[in-house]
């Protein structure tokens, strides 16, 4: 048996490692070329726990190879980036190339699997258009399991998070959702090679909305978590301090406010829900908007800390800690930390210190000279104002007298 799996990233990487880990013969499919290399050589292109030995092994022992594009398989699965257009609504488009590349070497027997998050419809769009280029083979209806169709077709969200990936594809239970119950079953029996949880089977339009629903669950509770940091704020009282105890209470359990929520998922899932039922979605909307608006309160502390110092801005130096989306990853996507540490870098400061632990170059979006990535001890010795924006293991750990007489914005609650 032959898998191939269609994207390298953050999830397809780490599955297809994983699956060739148990035995199988995997051929990994990436568009970018470094990508492929670096992957031929046994090694990885992301941050991740583990996934390093993973591939390395994997390589070495002849059970995985990349390649830019795809080749005859017995089981396509499709981990492409499915994100956002400017007004919200779902970008497709990654899907689509991938079903038009596996079409041209699609053969009776196959499976194919969309594992990229989705809004509801879009496994069956990405079938349509394998159809349109492949008029030669069947495809399955939906929910009929009398046809008996050439190739099975199913989508399996990934449920994993960032950081702690190489743990969660065996130990997570899966929702696998079948254009009918039995392309669910084919595919129900390849997740059983690598995970140890349940696989719940149903159809790929509950699978679908499943995925976007418990993003959007974890979404709306940070937003109230955000919500409770502005109150607090204007009625000058601790925030964190407020939800330890409140979470004492036996069914009480408040996330943590922070400078925003990032990330691929949870700041993008949320807006196919709304896309698709946009008069319905009232409370996963409204949660959106206030988690994007919590840079801007971010911003606002940073003008006041300004003014506390009673000097121009002009002569005033900034340290930025943390750019990723959250702690002790590489990930810049959707990143609240980034962006507001970039609009920091436009509003006059003299010397901007970014100071980022995971990655050792300087981020697209800081174009000015007088912005420079360095080290922690650095930044804290010549920055006047601290934001510290994410909670990664070296900011929870260090010195706390080091910051003591300067400005401080913790976002994150870490050092209140
Ligand atoms: N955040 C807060 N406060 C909190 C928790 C998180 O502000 O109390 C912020 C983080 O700092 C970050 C953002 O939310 O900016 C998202 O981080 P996260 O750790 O909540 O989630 P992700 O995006 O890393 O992973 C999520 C997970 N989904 C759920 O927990 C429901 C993961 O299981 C999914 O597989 C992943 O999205 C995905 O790929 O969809």
């Amino acid at each position: 048996m032959i898998i191939s799996v269609i994207g390298l990233g953050y999830i397809g990487l780490p599955t297809a490692a994983i699956l060739a880990s148990k035995g199988v013969k995997v051929v990994g499919v990436d568009i970018d070329q470094d990508t492929v290399d670096i992957i031929n050589q046994g090694k990885i292109h992301i941050i991740e726990p583990d996934l390093d030995i993973l591939v390395h092994n994997a390589v070495q022992n002849n059970y995985l190879k990349a390649i830019t594009s795809p080749e005859k398989a017995d089981i396509f699965i499709v981990a492409v980036p499915s994100p956002f257009k400017d007004n919200y609504e779902p970008d497709l488009s990654h899907i689509r190339l991938a079903a038009k590349a596996i079409a041209a070497v699609l053969q009776k027997g196959n499976l194919v699997i969309l594992e990229s998050t989705s809004p509801v419809g879009a496994t069956e769009k990405m079938m349509e258009w394998m159809k349109e280029s492949r008029p030669d083979l069947s495809f399955p209806k939906f929910g009929d399991n009398e046809f008996q169709a050439d190739i099975a077709v199913a989508h399996c969200p990934e449920r994993v998070m960032p950081g702690q990936v190489v743990l969660e594809l065996v130990e997570n239970d899966r929702v696998i959702g079948g254009v009918t119950p039995q392309c669910a079953e084919s595919a129900r029996k390849l997740y059983k090679i690598f995970v140890k949880a349940d696989c719940l089977i149903t159809d790929c339009r509950t699978a679908e909305l499943s995925k976007l629903v418990e993003n959007s669950f974890r979404d709306v509770n940070i937003a109230f978590a955000n919500e409770l940091s502005l109150i607090s704020d204007k009625l000058s009282i601790n925030v964190w301090e407020l939800i330890k105890l409140a979470n004492r209470h036996p069914r009480v359990n408040i996330l943590q406010p922070g400078p925003g929520v990032g990330g691929h998922c949870i700041a993008v899932d949320p807006w196919f829900i709304v896309d698709s039922a946009p008069d319905e979605a009232k409370l996963i909307r409204t949660a959106r908007l206030v988690n994007d608006s919590k840079p801007f309160f971010i911003l606002n502390k940073v003008n006041q800390a300004v003014q506390t110092t009673g000097k121009d801005i002009s002569e005033l130096s900034i340290a930025c800690l943390g750019l990723a989306f959250k702690p002790d990853i590489d990930d810049l996507r959707e990143s609240p930390a980034l962006s507001i540490a970039q609009k920091i870098g436009s509003i006059g400061f003299n010397s901007i210190f970014l100071v980022e632990p995971n990655i050792d170059f300087m981020p697209k979006g800081f174009d000015n000279d007088n912005i420079v990535l360095i080290g922690l001890d650095k930044a804290i010795k010549k920055a006047d104002i601290i934001v510290l924006l994410v909670d990664h293991a070296s900011f929870k750990s260090m010195d706390l007298s080091l910051i003591s007489g300067k400005q401080v914005i913790d976002t994150r609650g870490i050092w209140s």
